[in-house]
């Protein structure tokens, strides 16, 4: 399966048109691309052609399904993977050179300062398990209603309604997008039930090749696992379907060493334990098997 992810970044690296991106790095970018990951007997999709940390991506999808959107908890944990947004608006602000590890030290440190300069806005955590609804007032006013739990009524209709072509999450809040640090990049997650087990579709607007794709397609993975395992389902495909797909200019040394590569290896994801529910998980519970990757490959990141 990796072969896939190898050819694509081969076409957007040859093929690809380039074009300035709100980064201002540039890109080489195509657009509309189908990938299909098999979830079978624990099969994950782990890149081997680089050593890919899924244990920062298994925090950050705890992360999300917490409704969290402050970076502290992440940066506690040792993430650093969202610390370049806030730090990047928070030198905006106030012409400070704070430096990456200050600024972290900070965020952990201080309440006040996590509060004020740790905050993504209402990114992808608020949106899944808190998605805000407004009702009508006795004063001709709105107020904020109950949020909306995404996840829980997904969990919901998958074991009660497996057959329906609604099962659907996203992050995609049109009313929220300006307040948002980042709008959603991975933004839209159906799933499927037949007898085969459980599918998942993800509809990733925008995709950073190089370094975020690894991460997306793991953590879509893992995030199927556990909704499979919570409805007494086998998982079994996941289909990634990006719209624009790119690589970054400045990540040429990247894709040189790793369409130099080889794939070599079946990685598969264990789950330890069945937690109480779809939001009782913990990093701990999961075990990467028969994962020896080639080495890995640090590039720049895009803020
Ligand atoms: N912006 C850009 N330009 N690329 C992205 O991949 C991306 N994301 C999220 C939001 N905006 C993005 C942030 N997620 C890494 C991984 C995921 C990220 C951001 C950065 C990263 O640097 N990974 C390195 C090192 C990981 C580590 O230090 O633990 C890697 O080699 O994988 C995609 O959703």
């Amino acid at each position: 399966y990796e072969q896939q992810y190898l050819d694509l970044v081969r076409r957007v690296w040859s093929e690809g048109d380039e074009r300035v991106d709100r980064t201002g790095v540039g890109t080489r970018s195509l657009f509309g691309a189908q990938l299909r990951f098999d979830l079978a007997d624990d099969a994950i999709p782990l890149l081997t052609t680089k050593r890919v940390y899924w244990k920062t991506a298994t925090r950050e999808m705890l992360w999300f399904l917490t409704g969290d959107t402050n970076i502290r908890s992440l940066v506690a944990q040792g993430v650093h993977i969202w610390t370049d947004w806030p730090l990047a608006h928070y030198r905006r602000e106030t012409g400070e050179d704070i430096d990456r590890d200050a600024f972290e030290a900070a965020i952990i440190a201080d309440d006040d300062f996590a509060a004020r300069w740790g905050d993504l806005g209402p990114v992808y955590g608020k949106q899944w398990v808190d998605w805000p609804t407004y009702e009508p007032a006795s004063d001709g006013l709105f107020r904020r209603g109950p949020g909306i739990n995404q996840i829980a009524e997904l969990v919901e209709s998958l074991r009660t309604n497996p057959g329906s072509r609604r099962h659907i999450f996203t992050g995609w809040n049109v009313a929220d997008l300006d307040s948002m640090a980042l709008p959603p990049c991975h933004m839209t997650y159906q799933f499927h039930v037949s007898d085969k087990g459980l599918s998942c579709q993800l509809y990733q607007r925008s995709c950073d090749l190089g370094l975020g794709f690894a991460f997306n397609v793991f953590s879509a993975a893992l995030l199927t696992r556990m909704l499979a395992q919570q409805c007494d389902l086998q998982a079994r495909e996941l289909v990634w379907t990006g719209g624009d797909v790119h690589l970054y200019l400045n990540h040429d040394a990247l894709v040189e060493e790793q369409l130099a590569r080889r794939p070599a290896g079946s990685p598969r994801l264990r789950i330890a334990r069945r937690p109480a529910s779809i939001f009782d998980y913990t990093v701990d519970d999961f075990a990467v098997e028969d994962y020896a990757p080639q080495a890995h490959i640090a590039a720049p990141v895009a803020v």
